[in-house]
């Protein structure tokens, strides 16, 4: 990939394609093909195809994706499904057939068993059943995976599949019903904070691990993995470090500045036990984060407040 390579990001306005876009910008490539979902709907594969026909582009990173946390990806199981796949298999398919030189795929660290061995190896995909609560999301992004080294293996198609964990930073979803756990925390600290409230109540017992990637670093590994990594195998991204829900409240409370007491709705799943992952393999190709957990949910808050008004609606 050169400064002047024509490259698609696919999903530039979400989490992690707005982070990637960042990235690019910063590192001075300049010509980049961007579209919204008003421009181009992705699970439509028409649409799809007369772009890369069209556009041409040589470069890929497929950021787009139906996502959400826990309640979210258990209420809507037939619109994660449905949509995840469509919208990967036009793209992949369409890079192929337009001779796009490679492609990046994001998975999840959902992908993974449920009662996986941790830390999570990239080999224990497909080594048991998965986590009731996002099995169909993590059944589209395991389709994901498999149909990029299908056409690697029989095409000879360069794709390659990153499995992110849990991601956070600006831009995420502060919605308290579709929204992940961290967004979802700092929005209760704060808006408990502003009320004067004496207590917030968080999902689940508190007892479950969760491992937290700033999506600045994610950025750079996506950059870093598109330059040097062209194999078959998956590449999980991650610190490699997790902590309980209990502990990461503690760290936002502190964070917002609000002592406040904490109360458990147990009556809200915890999901999977734990999911931390092995990160040895980027590690051994040279890569590692930046962003400590404590600075980057600082930094988020930072951009919550500054958006406030927008990232509430
Ligand atoms: O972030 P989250 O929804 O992702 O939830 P998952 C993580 C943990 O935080 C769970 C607890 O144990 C939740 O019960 N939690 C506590 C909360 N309070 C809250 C809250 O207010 N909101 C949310 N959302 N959680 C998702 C998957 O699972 O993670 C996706 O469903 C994807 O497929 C994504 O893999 C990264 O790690 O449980």
């Amino acid at each position: 990939m050169n400064k002047g390579s024509r490259i698609y990001l696919a999903g530039h306005m979400g989490l992690v394609g707005s982070a990637i876009l960042r990235k690019l910008v910063a590192e001075g490539y300049g010509n980049l093909i961007l579209r919204s979902i008003d421009e181009m709907d992705l699970t439509n594969q028409g649409e799809v195809e007369s772009f890369f026909a069209r556009e041409k582009p040589e470069y890929v990173f497929l950021a787009a994706a139906r996502v959400g946390g826990i309640r979210a990806n258990n209420s809507y199981p037939a619109e994660f499904i449905q949509q995840n796949l469509m919208i990967q298999s036009n793209v992949i398919h369409a890079s192929y057939q337009n001779g796009v030189k490679k492609l990046l795929f994001l998975g999840s660290s959902c992908i993974y068993p449920k009662l996986a061995p941790q830390p999570l190896k990239e080999e224990y995909l497909l080594g048991g059943g998965l986590e009731p609560t996002n099995e169909w999301y993590a059944i589209a992004k395991i389709a994901g995976i498999k149909m990029a080294q299908a056409y690697r293996r029989q095409y000879g198609f360069n794709a390659i599949s990153l499995m992110p964990t849990n991601l956070y930073g600006p831009g995420d979803n502060f919605d308290l019903d579709t929204s992940h756990v961290l967004p979802a925390l700092i929005r209760k600290f704060h808006e408990a904070k502003m009320a004067r409230a004496p207590k917030v109540t968080v999902w689940g017992t508190g007892k479950a691990r969760r491992e937290f990637l700033h999506v600045d670093d994610l950025a750079d590994a996506a950059l870093f993995l598109m330059e040097k990594y062209d194999r078959e195998e998956i590449i999980n991204v991650g610190t490699g470090e997790d902590l309980t829900i209990a502990e990461l409240c503690g760290a936002i409370r502190q964070v917002v500045d609000y002592p406040c007491e904490i109360s458990w709705d147990a009556g809200m799943p915890d999901g999977t036990p734990r999911k931390v992952l092995d990160v040895s393999r980027l590690s051994a190709l040279g890569w590692a984060p930046k962003i400590p957990l404590m600075a980057g949910i600082e930094q988020t808050y930072n951009w919550y407040r500054k958006h406030y008004s927008q990232a509430a609606a």
